[in-house]
């Protein structure tokens, strides 16, 4: 054979591999309820980074409901991915689980639901907590206050959450819940005076969307009183450690008593938790809802 043939011959190889890749992506078959769930998704969990109290309690849901020796696993990813892979999922009725949680535009924009947890391993709801250093109290009494009054919706944070992920700056979009309400600033605020000298206050979190809206706002109202206030985000343990060892003044977190259990009971201690920020989080396995008969984290058996 001359080369121009061999040429033809490649170039059509690779039409043909184009051609069957396409093939493949575009026809991955849509949930089948009368076939078992597992196989159609390789028996797999799709989660988020590792270190999230969500994957902690996924591992013990797996044991508990005895799914680990059917072969499940739980796959770790990042909350971008794992939201991105949800969504080509529900454009094809494809079947999938995900690690899920409200508060989160998940919920808003999916139609998702939570698999029913009969042996109760994420807990019913969850309470968000602030957590800050020893000695802020005496340090930076103004700013203590706020971290204490602090408290929303899961409404109110989705709200934020949801111009993020619209592509507003985290900052302007704190910006502009604060402007919206100023009756909330107000309660946050009470009894607050205006400090002098811009004293430096650093706020660690995780940069999870539910914390990146909620440290946005609590800095925008720090800062409308006087602070100069950083916001640094880490992974889950340095933030704790950071505030436990007073290199950070305060994050607002701390999923409780279930999702940082672990974290909580290493630094409760080198501490102070003033209580919660935000009640009514849940925590848990997702499917969309076209999965009529997956209910129950019983189901994936
Ligand atoms: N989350 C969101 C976190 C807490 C906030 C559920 C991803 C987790 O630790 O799993």
């Amino acid at each position: 054979v001359c080369s121009s043939d061999l040429k033809i011959a490649a170039a059509l190889a690779v039409l043909i591999t184009v051609g069957a890749l396409a093939a493949c992506s575009s026809t991955q078959p849509k949930y089948d309820a009368k076939e078992p769930l597992g196989p159609q998704i390789n028996y797999t969990i799709t989660g988020i980074d590792a270190g999230a109290g969500v994957m902690t309690s996924t591992d013990k849901a797996l044991k508990a409901y005895g799914l680990v020796d059917k072969k499940w696993q739980l796959q770790p990813s990042s909350t971008a991915a794992m939201t991105s892979t949800l969504q080509k999922a529900i454009a094809d009725k494809r079947p999938i689980v995900v690690t899920g949680w409200t508060p989160h535009w998940m919920f808003t924009k999916f139609p998702l639901k939570f698999l029913k947890d009969p042996k109760n391993v994420y807990g019913k709801t969850e309470q968000i907590h602030t957590i800050v250093r020893k000695g802020l109290k005496q340090d930076a009494p103004q700013a203590y206050q706020v971290l204490d009054q602090f408290h929303w919706t899961p409404e109110e944070m989705s709200s934020v959450m949801l111009a993020v992920n619209g592509g507003k700056d985290p900052a302007e979009a704190a910006k502009a819940f604060v402007k919206k309400h100023p009756e909330q600033i107000a309660q946050w605020t009470k009894g607050v005076t205006h400090v002098s000298g811009k004293p430096k206050l650093t706020m660690t979190y995780i940069a999870w969307d539910s914390e990146i809206a909620s440290t946005n706002v609590v800095a925008t109202v720090l800062r409308q009183i006087g602070y100069n206030v950083t916001i640094r985000a880490m992974e889950p343990q340095p933030v704790w450690a950071s505030v436990a060892t007073k290199a950070a003044d305060a994050q607002v977190s701390a999923w409780l008593p279930n999702t940082s259990a672990k974290l909580y009971s290493d630094y409760k201690n080198q501490v102070v938790d003033l209580g919660v920020n935000l009640d009514g989080a849940k925590v848990g396995l997702a499917v969309p809802k076209y999965m009529k008969n997956i209910n129950s984290i019983e189901d994936l058996k």
